[in-house]
């Protein structure tokens, strides 16, 4: 039986940052789809979003708790910095990524050219051209801390990484990538780093949606 059930889908990146923590702690879970907004959905997230973790009694939303639940659960190596500065830094890029990054990078341009057309839509290309500009801004923020060590939170990968993987890895599908995520050799650094991991290996989803 896994360790722990994930509610989501893989290519979504909030669930494919749980599922890099599970892989990188070294247990097993499993992917439940759901179907968006339905009662079965709300009983289990009352905003209707996805990820959501069970471990037996335990069930959580919202993706950085969830990861945290996971490092702190499990025997493992750890998820999080061990001194304060470390975790609040990560605490910090948590957030940021939340509230800045996966705003203007996946819910204007990559949803847009990627996700919106895949189900027969149309990108809306002044929300896209509007976000390139901010979404370049969040990846020279990243690329100038990703210069000064290895991952964001320090010498180790922390939630943090985990959390920005896949926003960065989907910025790079997108052809707005030329102008986002060009000229920022820190970044693209850690992004090789990153995807040599066993976990990306793991639960890199297959198309990129
Ligand atoms: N703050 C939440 C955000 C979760 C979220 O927005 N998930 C996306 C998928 S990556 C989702 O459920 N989108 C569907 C929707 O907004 O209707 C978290 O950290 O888990």
């Amino acid at each position: 039986m896994p360790d722990i059930k994930l509610y989501g889908f893989a290519p979504s990146s909030y669930t494919w940052t749980t599922r890099l923590a599970a892989e990188e702690k070294g247990i097993s879970h499993e992917l439940e789809p759901i179907e968006f907004g339905s009662d079965a959905h709300k009983a289990l997230h009352p905003f209707a979003k996805i990820p959501i973790m069970e471990h037996g009694e335990n069930r959580l939303y919202e993706t950085s708790a969830i990861c945290r639940y996971i490092d702190e659960a499990f025997d493992g190596p750890a998820l999080q910095p061990a001194d304060p500065m470390g975790r609040a830094e990560m605490e910090q890029w948590n957030s940021a990524v939340v509230d800045y990054f996966y705003d203007w990078c996946i819910r204007r341009i990559v949803v847009q050219r990627i996700v919106v057309p895949s189900r027969g839509g149309e990108t809306d290309e002044a929300m896209v051209a509007d976000a390139v500009s901010h979404a370049r801004y969040t990846m020279e923020v990243a690329n100038k801390r990703l210069g000064q060590s290895a991952f964001l939170a320090g010498d180790v990968p922390s939630i943090a990484d985990f959390m920005l993987l896949p926003v960065a890895f989907y910025l790079k599908q997108v052809p707005e990538a030329a102008q986002t995520m060009a000229d920022k050799p820190a970044l693209e650094e850690w992004l090789a780093r990153m995807q040599a991991r066993p976990s990306f290996g793991a639960t890199a989803p297959s198309p990129p949606g």
